[in-house]
Parts: C-alpha cells; sequence; structure tokens
C-alpha cells in the first residue's frame, strides 16, 4: 500500500516537473542559451540521423529517444560504447479472471491440478513485489552492426493467504527469492534508412543465468510451515534458452521523434525441470517529444501477449494458482508515461537520466493470476 502511494506521489512529480520544465526553461539565461543553440542543435540532429554515427543517447537532441523502458531500441556509430543501468520496481495486487477481478472465495473454488490433494486451491496471493536491477553494455564494431548484453538482479516478495479445508483463513505469508535473472546478447543490425528514419532487426538469445529452483517456506492448509520450491512465477529465471528478434522503427521531427517496435521471446527448449514458460509477443510504439535542450517527456503503448507454461515442474506442487502452469500468461496493454533528462553541464553532462512509469490499462489474464499495478524504470545511459 505504503509502496503504492509513493509510485503515485511519483507519478505526479513527474506529470508536474514536465508540466513545469518548459516554463522554467524560458526564462532568463535558459533562454537565450536555447535560442542560440536552436539553429545549430537542428543541424547536428540532422547531420547525426543522416550518417551512419548516429548515437541517441549523447546526442545533443533529448527529443529523439526512445522511453527508457523499450530495449534495444538503438544502434551505435562505428567503435562507440554505451553503459546502461536500469533499476524497476514493479508490483502486482489482486487477481484477476479474464479481465475481471477474482476475489478469494472464488478462487477457493477452483480446482486445485498441482497435486491429488486438496481438491481446490487453498493458498490466494495478494500481493507481489519485483526489484530488478539491469546492467547492459552496447558495441558497435562498424556502422551497421551493434552488439548489446544484458544481465539483471532479481528480488520479488510474494504475499499470501492460506485457508484450511474448511475455507476459512489461517494466516498470511511471505514468500521471498533473488538471484541473478537470465542474460541477453543481441546483435542488431541496420536496415533500410532515409534522413530521418531508420529499422534496425535485432537477434538475441537469452541464456539461462537465472535461477529455477528457488525455494522458501509456506504455510500450508494444515497450519503447518514448510519449505517448499517456490512457483514458476517467483523463480528468478527461464531455465531454457529463448530466442529473442525484434524488429525497431526510427523517425524524427524537428522538435520530436516516433518509433515502434515488434519483439519476441521464443522459448528454445524444456528446461531441467521439464517446463518451458509461454512465449512471449510484443507490439510497442511511442511517441517523444522535446520540451527543453535536455528534456524530452515520452508516452508508450505497449501490447503484450503471453502463452501458458507448456509442462510442469512436479516439485511445484501447493494448491495455490500460480504453482499450475495453465494459469500463466494473457494479454496486456500498458501505458508509460517518461522523462528523458540529458544534461549539457554539471557531473552528468553527455549522460542520460530516464524515468517512465508503467501501468496497465487493460488485462485479460489466463486466472486467476495476479493483476498489475503501476511499474516504475529509473535508468542510467553513458558513453565511453
Ligand atoms: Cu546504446
Amino acid at each position: 500500500m505504503n509502496t503504492r502511494i509513493h509510485l503515485t506521489n511519483a507519478f505526479t512529480v513527474i506529470t508536474l516537473l514536465s508540466l513545469n520544465t518548459h516554463n522554467a526553461f524560458a526564462g532568463g539565461t535558459e533562454k537565450s542559451r536555447y535560442s542560440s543553440n536552436t539553429p545549430a542543435s537542428h543541424n547536428h540532429g540532422a547531420h547525426d540521423h543522416s550518417s551512419h554515427h548516429s548515437s541517441a543517447h549523447t546526442s545533443a537532441h533529448s527529443g529523439a529517444d526512445a522511453p527508457i523502458g523499450v530495449m534495444g531500441d538503438h544502434m551505435h556509430g562505428a567503435g562507440e560504447w554505451m553503459f546502461s543501468l536500469r533499476q524497476i520496481k514493479m508490483e502486482m495486487s489482486g487477481n484477476k479472471i479474464g479481465s475481471n477481478n477474482a476475489s478469494d472465495t472464488e478462487i477457493l473454488s477452483i480446482a486445485n491440478t498441482n497435486a491429488i490433494m486438496p481438491p481446490n486451491l487453498r493458498v490466494v496471493p495478494q500481493h507481489m513485489e519485483m526489484d530488478m536491477t539491469m546492467l547492459g553494455v552496447m558495441y558497435a564494431p562498424n556502422a551497421d552492426l551493434t552488439f548489446m548484453a544484458m544481465t539483471g538482479y532479481v528480488q520479488k516478495t510474494m504475499r499470501l493467504t492460506t485457508y484450511n479445508m474448511m475455507g476459512m483463513r489461517i494466516g498470511n505469508f511471505e514468500t521471498e527469492s533473488e538471484g541473478f535473472g537470465d542474460t541477453t546478447i543481441s546483435a542488431l543490425f541496420r536496415g533500410q534508412m532515409t534522413a530521418t528514419s531508420q529499422i534496425h532487426y535485432a537477434l538475441g538469445l537469452s541464456l539461462p543465468t537465472g535461477d529455477i529452483e528457488e525455494q522458501d517456506t509456506v504455510l500450508t492448509p494444515m497450519n503447518t510451515r514448510i519449505a517448499a520450491r517456490l512457483p514458476y512465477a517467483m523463480q528468478t529465471g527461464s531455465g531454457s534458452y529463448d530466442f529473442k528478434p525484434a524488429i525497431t522503427f526510427n523517425k524524427h521531427f524537428e522538435n520530436y521523434s516516433f518509433g515502434g517496435q515488434i519483439s519476441a521471446v521464443v522459448r528454445l527448449n524444456d528446461n531441467e525441470s521439464d517446463y518451458r514458460l509461454g512465449d512471449i509477443f510484443t507490439v510497442q510504439s511511442w511517441i517523444s517529444k522535446g520540451i527543453s535542450p535536455t528534456v524530452s517527456a515520452s508516452l508508450r503503448l505497449k501490447g503484450t501477449s503471453e502463452e501458458k507454461i507448456d509442462g510442469r515442474d512436479t516439485l511445484i506442487d501447493k494448491p495455490i494458482q500460480s504453482a499450475d502452469p495453465n494459469f500463466y500468461g494473457g494479454q496486456r496493454l500498458n501505458l508509460g508515461i517518461g522523462l528523458n533528462l540529458a544534461p549539457k553541464s554539471g557531473p552528468l553532462a553527455q549522460k542520460r537520466l530516464d524515468f517512465e512509469l508503467v501501468g496497465p490499462i487493460y488485462e485479460k489474464l489466463n486466472g486467476p493470476q495476479m493483476s498489475q499495478d503501476w511499474s516504475l524504470i529509473i535508468g542510467f545511459k553513458t558513453g565511453f
């Protein structure tokens, strides 16, 4: 609850900031600097994007950048390196079946297929928090090829309620997992480009560096506490090699830019616990507008379709929805509101500090499944 309020506050602050920044930059020395720089930076911008030496994150115009939540949105010029750090905080609360909210009582009447007993689900997830720290490196050996590697550290906490056989509430408990997530290595290939637009193609491979055997203590319907392997959603990795292709389109106008990306995650093999997570298909597009020489704001719409889990880990057998491979996947539509800062001077000169709030505007889940709340992404990028 508290964190939700924090997120709401952060959202308000960012909205106010983005509404006020234009005015803030409209006065005094900032204004004259902006005016005198405008023709130069436009020339620079046109030059940047028509040549093969563009680098979105270090270039002078922040209006040209995709929201921080988009991975592999840009390529680099020959010989360029980039380092990025993202902190992602995501929360989920409550449950849905399809696009309708599901109460605990409804969930308790659903058959438990994870073990012979008990006949119905008996443990209901209430709240989940995920904190991810993601580290990325990009390097372009030449103008038509950029390599990208990304890995992360994941912390997950879930709060749940256990009911006994009669449907009486026994109590709440919390499970936690943490560790390294999976690691993606990709190659980005430059496609068609004009003076203001470009397309690039990505071929990525996700390596199973995350864990699929995390366990913790759970409260059972018999009112005992035992150690158990945590459900699929609480593991830090997929356990499989995943193919991650993407096509990205970027178009730059004088003071704003537009982009789109189609991407997929295709699981290539069953993991060591005899299952594979569902394939994911994503379509997203964004628009970002410069509101000062150093600040841009963005809006993003992202549609995701994810399949159910195929197979089953026989050690994940508790009477809870998240232990059932059928209660995974579905369709989601998310809205992202972002702010990109690219200071020209000071300690952050030529670095990038980006924020994005991402919230669900539509969910149709193979449920019962937990529903997303707003999440916050903070990112830092620098060339070297
Ligand atoms: Cu980069």
